[in-house]
């Protein structure tokens, strides 16, 4: 028999929690236990895992007893709070949320860009910022090339990344909107429908500067995950009325020349990145067509003229997926793997 792994799901009833657990049964992780964790209000509830059911169990101190691999994405207060009862029980802890991203002694991975960091792991290995890993994937083949020297980053991020209510509320007012009719907010604090609002997270976390934490998260992790603090970044968050997927408009100046084609060929050849750059025929990268796609995209590449060596880039994944979930599975794979 081949070798399974005890894993647990902690948020499991959450947009991302769901994703992670289609994408080990899309994945074929060799899953032996399953274990479903979220809050009380879930307990109970019933989900369906390789045409099984199983019960939503109540996270407590005591559920990870014979957990090998646990994947978190329930909120930072919660991964502060649970992560390490998960450690002390054995089990390796992929954490997705921003609780221990930049804590110097937890590797924070993109499978494409820093691999060899997974086996640093003292018990933690910390999943990035969803805008931040499509980012990086694009950006790694083109600082090993021609070195990345400043990024300005502005990006379309879709409402899923604040959760399952986001969405409905973006469907509900939208309707609402259509036909006349109020509708009570609960998650954003302006209209989302046929809006766009520069600010995310949609509450508290504003840091110095003005900036925004999802601003800050951009720019510190991407010096972190890239190992390298003399990349500047600048980033600009806005939320969009997208169910599912981040765009993002990178503009970035190298020490060197790349050519349009080179980029082109570069990220061709870029495991997991897939090149859709042909104006003249209306292809490149979209929200909807990177829907539940493993992958990332990038098109609308061109030099910027404005200064001495730049480009510009349109970049698109699903951030449930290479943002969230399929991002953590991966890692748990190359573990497994050794
Ligand atoms: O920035 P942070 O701090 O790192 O935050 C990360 C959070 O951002 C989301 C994700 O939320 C994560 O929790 N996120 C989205 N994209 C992300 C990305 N790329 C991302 N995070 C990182 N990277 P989410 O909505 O996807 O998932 C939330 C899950 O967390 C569970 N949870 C919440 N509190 C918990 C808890 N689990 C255990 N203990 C707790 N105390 C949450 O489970 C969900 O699975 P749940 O049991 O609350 O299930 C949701 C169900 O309950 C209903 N419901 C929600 N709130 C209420 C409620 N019902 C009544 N009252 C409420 N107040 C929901 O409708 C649903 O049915
Ligand atoms: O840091 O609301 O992982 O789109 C991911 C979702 C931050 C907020 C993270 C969003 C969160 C983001």
């Amino acid at each position: 028999m081949s070798k399974t792994y005890s894993v647990a799901v902690v948020g499991a009833t959450g947009a991302v929690g769901q994703e992670m657990m289609r994408t080990l049964e899309r994945r074929n992780f060799p899953v032996g236990e399953l274990r479903l964790l979220a809050s009380e209000r879930s307990a109970g509830k019933k989900a369906m895992f390789k045409g099984k059911e199983y019960t939503i169990q109540e996270l407590k101190e005591d559920s990870f007893e014979g957990i090998q691999i646990a994947l978190f994405s329930a909120g930072g207060s919660i991964s502060k709070k649970f992560v390490p009862y998960a450690v002390k029980s054995g089990a390796v802890a992929i954490d997705n949320t921003s609780a221990f991203r930049m804590d110097p002694n937890v590797p924070l991975v993109v499978p494409e860009v820093n691999p060899s960091d997974i086996f640093k792991n003292k018990g933690i290995i910390a999943n990035p910022n969803c805008s931040t890993i499509q980012m990086v994937q694009v950006l790694k083949p083109l600082h090993d090339f021609a070195k990345i020297k400043r990024v300005v980053v502005s990006t379309y991020q879709a409402v899923s990344g604040a959760g399952m209510k986001a969405m409905e509320e973006l469907l509900k007012e939208t309707e609402a909107v259509l036909q006349k009719k109020e509708y009570k907010r609960s998650i954003f604090p302006h209209q989302i429908a046929f809006n766009a609002l520069p600010r995310i997270p949609q509450s508290g976390g504003i840091e110095e500067g003005g900036y925004t934490n999802e601003e800050v998260k951009m720019i510190k992790e991407t010096k972190k995950i890239m190992g390298d603090n003399s990349i500047a970044v600048t980033a600009t968050c806005v939320r969009v009325p997208v169910l599912r997927g981040h765009s993002e408009s990178v503009n970035i100046e190298t020490e060197k020349r790349v050519t349009v084609e080179k980029a082109r060929e570069l990220l061709a050849a870029t495991e997991n990145v897939i090149v859709q750059d042909d104006i003249e025929k209306e292809l490149y990268p979209l929200a909807i067509t990177s829907a539940d796609k493993f992958e990332t995209f990038v098109g609308r590449i061109r030099e910027d003229d404005t200064v001495k060596y730049g480009l510009n880039l349109w970049v698109v994944s699903d951030n449930l997926l290479k943002g969230a979930a399929w991002n953590a599975v991966q890692i748990a794979e190359k573990l497994i793997a050794g």
